[in-house]
């Protein structure tokens, strides 16, 4: 007999943030993804980035799209909002949820195949508008749930399970991301929780649209030599052009880099982002440059890692549209529909 639910009691030693949640109050239901499947990874990630930003769990929407990727929203934060949007539809439910309730963190979960192929159309939108949200791409370079048919994102020349090459030209997620004016650009490996975990932390303190390219190996379809998402293939080529620490305001700043090798910035909560630099020519500033190193590298079979690109004067959907500061949700009818009075004079304004 399978049982499928996990325990509700916690142990009274577990530790807590510093809002009263243990790690395991970040906790889903138990995956039922294959065992070692990269997406697992990127589920622990995320739980431990939120209870160590002490994040209330009421105060997140997940979205997603399908997919194994897609179905992991379900296996973290298991007391936040949640909604499973048809194929390639997170981002227009997320953009549509975004500016009903301004308030909320906005997490949205998705899958190579489910983002660069039938969701191509609307991962571009939302990250053009800028929508206020964390964008995590979980690539495997396949059609993980429907069998590992290669999906928009493998290399060409990467070889099949079946030992078949991939003619394709593949679609570059982040290049894209950087070209649509993302403000927060991220790329990193399952398998590297210490990258990872500042990078989902980041992502999560940032005002605008922050997106996370995760290389997340697909152990039933794309895990074999010939893969270029293989685990063996991503230690073996990952270039990390720095590291990441997050502060939150209340925390301890300790510094324990060399001055010089490190660059700070503010984010909008308060936050500081504290960047330690592992290619000391990599400028985090700027676009068109992070948009040359990836290609590069990319042509030379390398995948760059690391936190790409920042804009530290992000805006967001709301910011551009210049909406009132409170939730739409919560106007009422008398400020939706000021009256007569109010209409004529506008009209009057326009003769
Ligand atoms: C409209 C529609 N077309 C096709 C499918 C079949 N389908 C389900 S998941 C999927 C691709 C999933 O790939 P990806 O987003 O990379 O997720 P992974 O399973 O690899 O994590 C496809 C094509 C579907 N469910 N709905
Ligand atoms: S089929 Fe691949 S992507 Fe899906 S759960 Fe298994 S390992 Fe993960
Ligand atoms: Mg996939």
């Amino acid at each position: 007999m399978t049982y499928l639910a996990k325990p509700k009691l916690h142990h009274p030693t577990l530790a807590c943030n510093a809002i009263g949640f243990t790690r395991r109050d970040y906790e889903g239901k138990i995956s039922t993804l294959c065992a070692g499947c990269g997406h697992d990874s990127i589920s622990a990630a995320i739980i431990q980035a939120c209870w160590e930003l002490d994040v209330e769990p009421h105060r997140v929407a997940k979205l997603s799209g399908i997919g194994c990727s897609s179905k992991t929203p379900d296996y973290f934060l298991g007391q936040s909002h949640g909604f499973n949007t048809v194929h390639g539809r997170m981002p227009s439910v997320l953009t549509g949820a975004n500016l009903a309730n301004r308030d909320l963190i906005y997490l949205g979960v998705s899958g190579d195949g489910d983002s660069a192929s039938i969701g191509i159309g609307q991962f571009v939108h939302a990250i053009r508008r800028g929508v206020n949200m964390v964008y995590i791409v979980e690539n495997n370079g396949v059609y993980g749930l429907t069998k590992g048919q290669f999906s928009a994102t493998a290399d060409q020349g990467s070889v099949s399970k079946k030992g078949v090459a991939n003619t394709d030209s593949p679609l570059d997620m982040v290049s894209m991301a950087l070209q649509l004016g993302a403000s927060y650009v991220a790329r990193s490996f399952s398998g590297d929780k210490h990258q990872l975990v500042p990078l989902i932390k980041g992502a999560l303190t940032h005002r605008g649209a922050a997106f996370l390219d995760v290389i997340s190996p697909c152990v039933a379809f794309n895990n074999h030599p010939g893969s270029t998402r293989s685990y063996d293939y991503v230690r073996e080529h990952n270039d990390a052009v720095n590291q990441l620490d997050v502060m939150v305001p209340r925390a301890e700043i300790v510094v324990d880099y060399a001055a010089g090798d490190t660059m700070e910035v503010q984010q909008h909560d308060g936050s500081v982002l504290r960047l330690r630099k592992l290619d000391e020519a990599y400028d985090p500033c700027d676009r068109l440059a992070a948009m040359n190193l990836i290609q590069q590298r990319h042509a030379m079979g390398e995948v760059v890692t690391g936190l790409l690109y920042f804009d530290q004067q992000s805006n967001d959907l709301h910011g551009h549209l210049n909406t009132v500061p409170v939730p739409l949700n919560t106007l009422q009818a008398a400020e939706l529909s000021p009256g007569s009075a109010v209409l004529d004079r506008i009209n009057a304004s326009l003769r």
